[in-house]
């Protein structure tokens, strides 16, 4: 995301609700990557807080006195109207004609500071908000629509929760049609409950004489609206799924990670493509393939895809699935790591978490502990010790990059066989199929056609054998 302007990023302030689920260490983590999300979408982070609650399921999830404390920093007015019977209140800023995951960017939001994106409380205007006031406050626990509602009108400023966040990157950073697509439908998804929330009350008649109220004719809008996209996807779908299919019998390695391990750069440095490396997270929503460079023969085709990260929305993992069975289809998965992130356990175990949820964790892999260059010689040694399999790299480094490229070509050359086909002239046609997965070592020219010896995996041979007979 483009920031707005130097030094005027709105201001924004971090909560942690801390539940005995939770480990003390869990939640500092979180925050820190809830921080990193918020400063990608172009907040400035000016301070934290947290409270203990036994869950995170109150009305206001954290108790009156830490609402007023929170009021006093955003200007609100520390209680709810709505609570105290005020179900005339407006929409709420997750109204459909607020942003759909109520989020709006920094400058709309300091825009609509004091008017239609924030809820009821502001018919009654903000007294204490001050420039220096954070304009949203970010939790770092899923609210429910009516919880967001809520600390919004005590507040008297917008607020979100991890999953808006993650959401509305999501939806800046999305490209082609099939992310598009499949980001647009986890906000609708997103927005569903929150208009079946906002039906506090009277609700006013829509006006189309059918009797439908306005929240009755809002969902029935976002289901048709789902119904679509999901229409459009699946034939999306179709199409990249047929050409998933011919890209089978290739030989295929997928990058797959943590969102910010490095996967971009190692994509760029394999292959010379000019993908997105960016220090964001989720800089890299749509998947690119590329051949592995020098090409080899046969090619090596690498893919660089979407990232991982804790507690992803469900709705995004199912509908990124798609995105993801490009991994699935792959003969390895490339795992990247950033090795410098004292936190890289905890993310390879998401990253295995959410391959096994896709049917990848039987793959071979090979882990790449990624960003050595930021790592003292002692560290480093201590993770030889502990993943002897694994390769540490610097993407900076291109002799670590011919590293991973050898391990690569090693990976799909160990198991090739060399063969004789005498292919007859009557069948040229398969020539150009053995180059694009064999490797051609002797080509000579008989009576009968031509005598080729090659390498190549036992699994491409048998697809030849049948197309030749
Ligand atoms: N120090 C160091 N930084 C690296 C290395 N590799 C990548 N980076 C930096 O890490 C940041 C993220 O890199 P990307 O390649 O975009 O990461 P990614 O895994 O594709 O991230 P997403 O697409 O967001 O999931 C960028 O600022 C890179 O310059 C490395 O080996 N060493
Ligand atoms: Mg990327």
């Amino acid at each position: 995301m483009e920031s707005p302007q130097t030094n005027t990023h709105p201001k924004a302030l971090l909560f942690s609700v801390r539940t005995p689920k939770v480990t003390e260490s869990e939640a500092m983590e979180s925050m820190i990557e809830l921080e990193r999300l918020v400063t990608t979408l172009g907040y400035e982070v000016t301070g934290t807080m947290s409270q203990r609650q036994p869950n995170t399921s109150g009305v206001t999830v954290v108790g009156e006195g830490k609402l007023m404390e929170l009021a006093q920093l955003t200007g609100g007015k520390g209680y709810r109207d709505r609570i105290k019977g005020n179900s005339e209140a407006p929409q709420s800023p997750s109204s459909p004609t607020a942003s759909p995951t109520g989020i709006s960017s920094p400058s709309e939001t300091q825009k609509a500071r004091g008017n239609s994106i924030l809820s009821g409380t502001q018919q009654t205007p903000v007294t204490a908000t001050t420039a220096d006031g954070p304009a949203v406050v970010v939790f770092d626990c899923d609210l429910s629509p009516s919880q967001i509602r809520n600390v919004e009108e005590a507040l008297g400023v917008p607020v979100l929760d991890r999953t808006g966040v993650i959401i509305e990157i999501f939806n800046r950073h999305a490209k082609t049609r099939a992310a598009r697509l499949q980001v647009d439908i986890a906000r609708q998804t997103y927005q569903a409950p929150r208009l079946r929330d906002t039906g506090v009350g009277k609700e006013r008649q829509s006006g189309r004489g059918s009797g439908e109220t306005v929240i009755e004719t809002e969902k029935r809008k976002v289901r048709d609206r789902l119904a679509e996209l999901r229409r459009e996807l699946e034939a999306v779908q179709r199409e990249e799924e047929h050409r998933r299919m011919k890209r089978a019998e290739l030989l295929g390695a997928a990058l797959v990670g943590y969102t910010n391990a490095g996967k971009s750069s190692l994509m760029r440095a394999l292959t010379g493509s000019d993908v997105l490396v960016e220090d964001k997270l989720f800089a890299t929503l749509d998947t690119t393939i590329r051949a592995l460079q020098p090409e080899t023969q046969p090619r090596i085709l690498i893919t660089d895809t979407v990232g991982f990260i804790h507690k992803l929305p469900h709705d995004l993992v199912a509908s990124f699935r798609s995105t993801l069975d490009e991994a699935r289809g792959a003969s390895l998965l490339l795992y990247v790591v950033d090795a410098a992130d004292r936190n890289f356990r905890s993310q390879l175990a998401v990253v295995r978490e959410v391959l096994g949820d896709i049917g990848a964790d039987k793959t071979p892999y090979l882990l790449i502990l990624n960003k050595a260059d930021c790592l003292s010689e002692w560290q480093k040694q201590v993770l030889r010790a502990e993943y002897p399999d694994a390769v540490l790299t610097s993407t900076r480094s291109p002799e670590d990059m011919r590293i991973v490229s050898e391990r690569l070509i090693h990976f799909f050359e160990k198991d090739m066989i060399e063969k004789e086909i005498l292919v007859p002239y009557k069948a040229q046609g398969v020539i150009r199929e053995m180059r694009l997965n064999m490797k051609i070592l002797k080509e000579s020219f008989t009576e009968e056609g031509v005598l080729l010896l090659v390498r190549s995996r036992p699994i491409d041979l048998q697809r030849l054998s049948k197309m030749m007979k």
